[in-house]
């Protein structure tokens, strides 16, 4: 556009240099010169209207570069901060770097136990399976329960009659070997008085003779302490001489009971013969029954040989151990009259 005053100017000049006659020529052909001279700008305006153009994108590619320029610079800059705060941060990025694989460890073991539990839970669900499977089986228990509590109470009522059957059992047991203790003892030549079993015997020994044989036989040559065992016994002797257990010991000469039963001298007073005992010869250490009466005591001789008796304290055997008998061990044990714990000896 600044070009075009100039054009007009050279082309004003041009046109006064030509020849007056050529501008004759020209003033008349005005319509031609206007021609001419359109034709002429026509080249001149696309020349200029080129330069403009290129003028314009020159000048918008130009500020398109700075632009650009700036924004590269700025991103480099914005680099060059970022370099330097990851220069700053790479201590702490080494330390997050760490961390990263303390909580990467974290997360494997989580993961572990992840799995685990998962397992578990499965074991968990098959075993939950199982159990509503038995849900059904529990609740027909569970229906039956109160029959089986009538049943129970059954069975308890059962048990505890049992049990007073049982021990009513064991009493007849306890009886019936009581009675068989003292039958098999009577058979064999025993008699039984209170609570003793009492033995007469059929041949005579010295006091000490018999004794001896009283031992052999589980007893001892008879105590009397009472009236009633005092009357048995002189009515069992019969008027005959029988040793009993009663003797002599130390200097002093003091009574005892062989079988180590107390002896009460003040009570014994009354069983003995009146005027003994009277230490005959100085020599009478021993106790025999004599008379057939309350007051039927002597003292003698030891060495003399008289009847005698002896008295064993029943003691009850040992229960049979499994009674009612299971076996027919217990009951033939029981038939046969014999003890369940020891023996018995027939005295001679
Ligand atoms: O008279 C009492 C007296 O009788 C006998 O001796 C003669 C008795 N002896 C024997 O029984 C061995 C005495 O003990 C008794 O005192
Ligand atoms: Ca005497």
């Amino acid at each position: 556009v600044s070009l075009l005053p100039k054009v007009l100017h050279w082309l004003h000049i041009t046109y006064n240099l030509l020849p007056r006659g050529v501008h004759l020529v020209l003033g008349r052909l005005l319509t031609v010169r206007a021609a001419v001279i359109f034709l002429m700008l026509v080249p001149v305006a696309s020349v200029l209207l080129q330069a403009i153009l290129c003028k314009s994108l020159v000048l918008g590619t130009v500020s398109d570069v700075k632009t650009n320029a700036q924004l590269l610079k700025g991103r480099v800059d914005n680099i060059s901060t970022l370099s330097s705060e990851i220069k700053r941060n790479r201590g702490g990025v080494a330390a997050a770097g760490i961390q990263v694989q303390m909580v990467s460890a974290s997360l494997d073991r989580m993961r572990s136990q992840i799995r685990r539990l998962e397992t578990s839970v499965k074991e968990a669900n098959a075993r939950l399976q199982i159990l509503m499977s038995s849900w059904e089986e529990v609740d027909k228990f569970n229906a039956q329960i109160p029959e089986l509590k009538r049943d129970l109470d059954k069975a308890r009522a059962l048990n505890a009659k049992v049990r007073g059957l049982q021990r009513g059992l064991e009493n007849v047991s306890q009886l019936f070997q009581q009675q068989n203790d003292i039958l098999q003892m009577v058979s064999q030549g025993w008699k039984y008085f209170r609570g003793n079993f009492y033995y007469s015997s059929q041949v005579t020994r010295t006091w000490y003779s018999a004794q001896q044989f009283c031992l052999s036989r589980d007893s001892h040559l008879t105590s009397v302490t009472s009236e009633s065992e005092q009357e048995l016994l002189y009515r069992t002797a019969g008027g005959l001489l029988y040793w009993i257990g009663l003797s002599k010991a130390g200097s002093e000469g003091y009574w005892y009971w062989v079988d180590d039963l107390l002896f009460n001298k003040v009570q014994s007073v009354k069983f003995w013969i009146p005027g003994e005992p009277n230490n005959t010869g100085n020599n009478e250490h021993c106790a025999d029954i004599k008379m057939s009466s309350l007051q039927s005591r002597n003292d003698a001789s030891c060495d003399k040989e008289f009847l005698f008796i002896c008295k064993q304290p029943y003691m009850p055997s040992e229960p049979c151990q499994d009674w009612p008998p299971s076996s027919n061990f217990k009951l033939q044990c029981l038939l046969n009259s014999r003890k369940c714990g020891s023996l018995l000896h027939t005295p001679g």
